[in-house]
């Protein structure tokens, strides 16, 4: 059904709004902070979420989550906010290469700016403590940025001892372009 004159002119105005804070605009825009805001849901909904939930006990339907990702001067720093999860709580967050899935090992391995290196700085991981109320917040900075099209995803574990990387440990997944 073609849309009526009247609503064409309403959306365009509408679709040229800006979306970003002034300062993200022009030349300055690679340093700006990209945020991600997001409710985690099922894997297998209608519309397919931004922010997946593997384990509602720990990460419930409807809880949120907000990534950011600051990059200045040849540094990146991550930022994880969550509310309404469980709490208190230790959730390692870390930055993977795969995009969300249902089947949790979709988001792949971790993010390494040099394959294979042990160093402390080489992946971008945190942990985030929630409060009782099921609110917490999380940020790591490493000295480099990320390869473009290479990590796709910020994984929640559940902190399970046992098995710290395994696909079953992977609590939730929000799905972010680094
Ligand atoms: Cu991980």
């Amino acid at each position: 059904m073609p849309l009526s004159p009247a609503t064409g002119a309403l959306l365009v105005p509408l679709a040229l709004l800006p979306i970003s804070p002034p300062g993200a605009e022009g030349p300055a825009a690679p340093t700006a902070d990209r945020v991600v805001d997001a409710r985690f849901d099922r894997a297998d909904g209608f519309v397919p979420a931004r922010a997946i939930t593997h384990a509602p006990d720990l990460v419930p339907y409807g809880s949120q989550v907000r990534v950011t990702v600051g990059r200045a001067a040849g540094h990146t720093t991550v930022s994880v906010e969550l509310a309404g999860v469980a709490g208190p709580h230790e959730f390692p967050a870390h930055v993977h290469t795969g995009g969300c899935g249902a089947d949790p090992a979709a988001s792949g391995p971790h993010y390494q700016q040099v394959a294979g290196s042990e160093a402390a700085d080489n992946e971008v991981r945190m942990t985030v403590r929630t409060d009782p109320g099921g609110a917490g917040v999380a940020s790591a900075t490493v000295p480099w940025e990320f390869r473009p099209d290479e990590a796709h995803s910020l994984v929640l574990h559940a902190g399970i001892p046992a098995g710290p990387h395994a696909a079953a440990d992977r609590a939730a997944c929000v799905d972010v372009d680094f």
